[in-house]
């Protein structure tokens, strides 16, 4: 008996369990059955057969620290527990001064990856983070700089008065050679109306990461998930990103963001349960095909899910971060402070009987052990 049928599935399951076990693509149609089985073990074993794929038994990390330029932002969206006006107690607006010595002591802790997203600031225009990309550029030659969401690109060009294609050479010029995910929220128009009114919208954001693939800049890309939307709404979500990425081929990794509730004005809501997290990874994974990399964000969902997520189709567990974000300590998780070493993951890669493989930003493997 193959495992698939010791798994007793109901006869839609099984003929969409066939279908991806035989390397072919589901519709958008099939990821919604998926999403609304219970069979826990049955999507981790068919996300698991794509992961491999993909992986084959190796689950990457790499040695990364973020810089959060500033919390002070323009925009408004509801679940934010982070933003803050010019003023506010609680903001920050780092100097490239200051900037500049995060990356000098992280460098020394061996950081292969600077991850660079911040608010969207009223005042600091393309101009001005392209002075910050040539600071860390010269004092970190040999790091990669992963830096800002499309939302920060559509303002920092506007504001500079630049075309995002001109923009985005300036910044590349200066540094940048891939962008992070975020931003991307969730793409129904009504939702993103309602949980983010001012931020840039679906179509733009769209928009912006195919202007980067096609200037060979590679992206991430997130969803996020659990607040309001139904199943449909995250099907749409990633039939979107399957899209874009047939025609362009620039997506590196998808990363599901799981709603947090603290301090912010969703607080009242009910957070996602760890079935429901796993669940989305191993749909996200079975559903989105062409995407090679699926991550667990850790310091979101917490070391533990993390590394059960590795069950469901996630092959990578970005970076050490040591201590170096904000965002999701002040939305309540479980990290307050994050940082993990090099022994830590390794040790929460093997114990679940993957080969964990140190990478750099683009996936080469540095490492394995
Ligand atoms: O766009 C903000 C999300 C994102 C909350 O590309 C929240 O490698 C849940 O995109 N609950 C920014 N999510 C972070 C991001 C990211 C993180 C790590 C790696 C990469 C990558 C990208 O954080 C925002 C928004 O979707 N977010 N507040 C909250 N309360
Ligand atoms: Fe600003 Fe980003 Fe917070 Fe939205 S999620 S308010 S764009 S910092």
């Amino acid at each position: 008996m193959s495992i698939l049928e010791s798994l007793t599935l109901p006869a839609p399951l099984k003929e969409i369990a066939l279908k991806v076990l035989a390397g072919n693509r589901i519709s958008p149609e099939e990821a919604v059955e998926l999403y609304e089985s219970n069979n826990l073990s049955a999507l981790g074993l068919l996300a698991g057969s794509v992961k491999r794929r993909h992986s084959r038994d190796y689950v990457y990390f790499n040695k990364n620290f973020h810089i959060e330029p500033t919390n002070i932002c323009i925009n408004h969206c509801k679940f934010c527990s982070y933003r803050r006006n010019p003023g506010q107690k609680g903001a920050w607006e780092c100097s490239i001064e200051e900037m500049v010595e995060m990356v000098e002591r992280n460098l020394l802790k061996g950081a292969t990856e600077v991850h660079i997203v911040g608010g969207v600031h009223p005042d600091r225009d393309v101009r001005f983070y392209a002075d910050l990309l040539r600071a860390v550029r010269e004092k970190a030659p040999g790091a990669h700089i992963k830096a800002f969401t499309a939302v920060e690109i559509d303002q920092m060009c506007k504001m500079g008065n630049l075309t995002v294609e001109e923009g985005l050479r300036m910044l590349k010029e200066a540094g940048l050679e891939s962008m992070p995910g975020g931003g991307a929220e969730i793409f129904d128009e009504t939702l993103r109306a309602e949980i983010c009114p001012d931020k840039t919208d679906s179509a733009g954001w769209l928009q912006i990461h195919a202007t980067a693939h096609r200037m060979g800049i590679p992206t991430n890309a997130t969803m996020l998930y659990g607040l309001k939307e139904n199943y449909h709404h995250r099907v749409d979500h990633l039939s979107r990103l399957r899209h874009l990425q047939d025609q362009t081929g620039g997506f590196n990794a998808f990363i599901p963001l799981k709603f947090r509730k603290a301090n912010n004005l969703y607080s009242s809501r009910k957070e996602t349960t760890v079935v429901e997290d796993l669940k989305n990874y191993a749909v996200a994974r079975i559903f989105l095909d062409n995407i090679p990399h699926l991550k667990a964000y850790w310091p979101m969902i917490g070391k533990q899910v993390a590394q059960l997520s590795l069950f469901f189709g996630v092959d990578d567990l970005d970076g050490t971060i040591d201590d170096s974000t904000r965002i999701y300590s002040m939305a309540g998780a479980e990290e307050q402070n994050p940082s993990a070493s090099t022994a830590e993951l390794v040790e929460m890669i093997r114990t679940a009987g993957f080969r964990p493989a140190e990478r750099d930003t683009l996936y080469n493997i540095l490492a394995t052990f």
